[in-house]
């Protein structure tokens, strides 16, 4: 292969290399193991999908307008300046599409936005640089931490499977619940994102945010704090301990007996 040839398909190569260390994490949306994160999934392939058929169509045309009408074959321009029903047309299709695309967005974020009757309230504290979380109805209440060593960090050890995803403490929860999370924050603004369950919350001083979630299945379920909040803003970790009903409860009594 010659140099350029190299150079023209290097980034293609890296790309693809890439792609396979982290394949894990997949292409796509987590499908996530709420009703809500399922949701949120569907909305985003529907809107996909309808962007797919608008950029086909568009391409289409424009490509076949290119090949069929071109200057060798002595094709002219026609004149659509101030055409009336081009103009209605192109102002009308968009319109009716996006506020397709409105209808089912609203009617998830009425239903995200909904946290009426839950069966407990959890409030999650944002800080410099870790989560607190307050079990209201329990009385239970810890600081969740970054548990991955200082030395991994540096790079004096090989890094463990869950690098800077595990924590010293993790939010345990029932599955199978309505669960109530209050966000807000005791310094800056930090953000609570765990993909599989759908939530990607502002935690604000002063200001208190709400979302619920209902786990379909038992798991650890990780996330990040997304909202940059300093120098180790990507020291703080989530990890969400979902268990069954009988478990959780020996949890809270553990917790309850310290
Ligand atoms: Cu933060």
């Amino acid at each position: 292969m010659s140099e350029r040839r190299v150079a023209l398909f290097l980034p293609l190569i890296l790309f693809l290399l890439a792609g396979v260390s982290q394949a894990e994490y997949g292409y796509n949306l987590p499908v996530g193991v709420t009703p809500v994160s399922h949701q949120i999934y569907d909305l985003h392939m529907l809107i996909f999908y309808i962007c797919l058929a608008i950029g086909v169509g568009v391409f289409a045309a424009l490509f076949y307008a290119i090949y069929a009408f071109r200057k060798s074959r002595g094709a002219v321009a026609a004149n659509y300046h101030e055409s009336f029903w081009v103009e209605i047309l192109w102002t009308a299709i968009p319109l009716v599409l996006v506020v397709l695309m409105l209808i089912p967005a609203v009617r998830l974020l009425t239903k995200m936005d909904d946290t009426s009757k839950p069966v407990m309230n959890i409030k999650i504290t944002g800080a410099q640089w870790k989560w607190q979380y307050s079990y209201l109805e329990e009385g239970i209440q810890f600081f969740s931490n970054l548990s991955t060593s200082p030395a991994q960090i540096r790079g004096l050890k090989p890094k463990g499977k869950h690098y800077l995803l595990e924590v010293d403490k993790p939010m345990v929860v029932p599955i199978h619940q309505k669960i109530r999370l209050l966000f807000t924050s005791s310094d800056v603004n930090h953000s609570w994102w765990v993909p599989d369950l759908g939530v990607k919350m502002d935690c604000i001083p002063g200001y208190v945010n709400e979302a619920w979630i209902w786990i379909e299945k038992p798991g650890m379920y990780r996330g990040q704090c997304t909202e940059l909040c300093g120098m180790q803003h990507g020291y703080m970790p989530i990890v969400v301990d979902a268990r069954s009903e009988a478990d959780y409860e020996k949890w809270v009594r553990s917790q309850q007996n310290q």
